[in-house]
């Protein structure tokens, strides 16, 4: 079996605010790996040169050492996990519970962000309306799911927790932006927000991610 690639040999594209890229940036630092970090080229996500790299356009992207490039947040959780099998481990002991994670990192991809990222867009009064309807309900299943924290799977930072932390930060930061509490009915969803933001990985991400928002305010 080849040896996994030495760590600064690897990237990570990223941008702070990106939920999807810190959900990566969380695992590497709790995985402790030495992985740059570094920015989309200019003009993207429209950048031919970036297209070459993903031609789904987005952020994140893991080069290899090779120059291959890994895209999808959750495919890079999963390829991290594979490469670096000494590094702390980021999925649970046990079949369910490993399941129960990788459901919960659905659960932001499919229950949560989508209606985040429309609402980013601003669109009209009764599409804003419809589109917290759809995220009320986002955390209500996931409030189902989820106890108090600190962590959502057992007792130890799992990939649940590095795509729920950045999700919950991005709740809560739209909920700010339209005036309105979105955790207010899903106490489970509060108080496991505060909790795994206390995590050492958690805060140094969720810092990047408000530090690079309020540049963002700065220069909108
Ligand atoms: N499913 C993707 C979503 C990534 C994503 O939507 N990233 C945003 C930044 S937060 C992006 O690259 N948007 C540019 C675009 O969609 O053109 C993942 O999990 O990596």
């Amino acid at each position: 079996m080849a040896p996994p690639p030495a760590e600064p040999d690897l990237q990570l594209i990223s941008l702070p605010v990106s939920p999807f890229a810190a959900r990566v940036r969380i695992a590497i630092r709790a995985k402790r790996l030495d992985i740059q970090i570094t920015p989309p080229p200019a003009g993207w996500p429209n950048d031919a040169r970036f297209r070459d790299i993903n031609p789904m356009g987005r952020i994140p992207v893991l080069i290899l050492g090779d120059g291959e490039a890994i895209w999808e947040s959750a495919v890079i959780l999963e390829t991290l996990e594979e490469l670096f099998p000494a590094a702390p481990p980021l999925l649970p002991p046990g079949v369910l519970a490993r399941a129960r994670a990788r459901l919960l990192v659905r659960c932001a991809d499919h229950e949560l962000m989508p209606p985040m990222i429309a609402l980013a867009a601003q669109p009209d009064e009764p599409e804003t309306r419809r589109l917290v309807g759809r995220l009320v309900d986002g955390l209500a299943i996931l409030d189902g799911l989820i106890d108090g924290g600190p962590y959502a799977v057992g007792d130890r930072l799992s990939f649940a927790d590095c795509a729920l932390a950045p999700a919950l930060f991005a709740a809560r930061v739209t909920g700010e932006r339209l005036g309105i509490d979105l955790l207010d009915s899903t106490p489970n969803v509060a108080d496991y927000a505060a909790a795994v933001a206390e995590d050492a990985s958690v805060v140094h991400v969720l810092a990047e991610m408000e530090d690079g928002l309020s540049r963002l305010v700065r220069v909108g």
